[in-house]
């Protein structure tokens, strides 16, 4: 090691331990958080090995359901004119309603402006053909890269589903092994479409049947462990309605939930994800983009974090009415870890809101937010606007700490921000263990 980085390195060691003043703190968390890889624990996104699969570009960007939404507001295409479009054709509506007629001030919208600016390429009425064209000369390795690089994330976690025929066959034909996409078992179809989908179980040799009774759960247990060692998931995870209920003696959720996926995670030291509190569906013509929300009862997480200190449970709820009661119940059980800040709450003012809460009542024992990402350059966007809003907050923690006598470091804010978007998952899920 030469005079120099020796030099270098003692000059940013003894910056990390120099103690902040007020006026020094909000430069200070800002740089802590631009400089810090995140790990992206909730995503829809996928590895190239899933190809098709795995969205991005901007006709994908400019059709997702949170801008469709959007879209049906400011045009007047019936819903049913929209579907018969190609996903081009889309596009070019969704960009000409919400981008050319329309200022893009939404939250989503923005998001799309904030994601050509990143690539340098027009935001007026001529972004779209540009963008086409930047897109289709990508080439989807390097640009993966390129667009986690953007975003500050190291690695984001998959929505895998062993029930979708298409994310099947690359499972059973060698899956994949991408370092920056890890996989999680989702189990939405078993436990809460049970109806629809125990013959796909029943016609894969599982002896199973309509009310999940006799071998039932056994053979589910049967399932989920074949599920673990072919996928090597990090977690397990379930969408849940605002109607969830735990313990439930009628419905086969809480039966399955109980006597299969709950003793499967116990059983490969993996964590249950919930997240709770949509009303599917209550616009069906919108299709992806007609489901809503609905404040959940969430005795049921008090329930099952009493019942099962032996299971780890991550869970997001969907409410905004749900986020105070959540973060009480974390300080009453340690086996449960809020976590983001979920689809209709992903905006600036109810981020700002729910992280005071969570950092007032538990610290940095948190999961400040994930993703939802859909497509790819999403990540840009969204993990962006996170480290915008969350830095005045962080900063402002720390000014009334100081204020209240303790010393304050660059080192002590950086071990503050790993926590909050590295290790407090890592510990979780074993993610990163040797
Ligand atoms: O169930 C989920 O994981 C939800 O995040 C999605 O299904 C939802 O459509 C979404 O994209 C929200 O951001
Ligand atoms: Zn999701």
């Amino acid at each position: 090691m030469g005079t120099t980085s020796v030099k270098t390195s003692e000059r940013k060691s003894s910056s990390a331990v120099r103690r902040l003043s007020h006026s020094q703190i909000p430069a200070e968390v800002e740089d802590v958080l631009a400089s810090t890889q995140f790990i992206d624990i909730h995503t829809h996104l996928f590895s190239p090995a899933f190809g098709k699969i795995g969205l991005w570009g901007i006709d994908e960007l400019l059709t997702y359901h949170y801008l469709e939404a959007e879209f049906f507001r400011s045009s007047d295409t019936a819903p049913e004119e929209y579907w018969k479009l190609s996903k081009a054709g889309r596009a070019e509506a969704i960009w000409q309603a919400l981008f050319v007629e329309n200022s893009p001030i939404s939250e989503s919208t923005r998001g799309i402006v904030a994601v050509l600016n990143a690539f340098g390429l027009p935001t007026d009425a001529s972004g779209l053909r540009e963008a086409r064209r930047f897109f289709a000369s990508q080439s989807v390795h390097s640009h993966i890269r390129k667009v986690f690089q953007i975003a500050g994330v190291s690695s984001v976690v998959m929505t895998n589903d062993p029930l979708d025929p298409e994310e099947r066959a690359v499972w059973m034909s060698g899956g994949q092994n991408h370092p920056q996409f890890h996989p999680v078992l989702r189990l939405d179809r078993i436990l809460c479409g049970w109806p629809d989908h125990w013959p796909r179980l029943a016609s894969e040799g599982y002896a199973v049947d309509e009310r999940a009774s006799g071998k039932s759960v056994a053979e589910v247990r049967r399932f989920l462990a074949y599920w673990h060692k072919r996928m090597a998931p990090l977690y397990m995870a379930v969408s849940l309605a605002d109607t969830f209920q735990f313990p439930d003696e009628r419905s086969i959720t809480s039966k399955l939930l109980r006597e299969a996926v709950l003793p499967t995670c116990r059983e490969f030291g993996l964590p249950m994800s919930l997240m709770i509190g949509v009303r599917r569906q209550v616009n069906p013509r919108l299709r992806l983009a007609g489901d809503a929300v609905g404040k959940a009862d969430l005795r049921s997480i008090e329930n099952l974090c009493r019942e099962f200190p032996g299971n780890r449970f991550l869970v997001s709820v969907l409410s905004r009415e749900n986020q105070h009661e959540l973060a009480v119940y974390a300080r009453k059980f340690n086996n449960l870890m809020p976590f983001g800040c979920w689809w209709f709450l992903n905006n600036p003012s109810i981020v700002e809101e729910i992280t005071r809460e969570r950092i007032e009542l538990l610290g940095t024992s948190f999961i400040p937010q994930h993703s939802d990402a859909r497509v790819l350059e999403q990540v840009i966007y969204k993990w962006h606007n996170t480290r915008r809003t969350l830095a005045p907050i962080l900063a402002h923690a720390y000014q009334l700490l100081l204020a209240d006598g303790a010393e304050l470091t660059r080192q002590k804010i950086q071990r503050d921000v790993n926590r909050l978007f590295r290790t407090n998952f890592e510990k979780w899920t074993g993610l990163g263990a040797a």
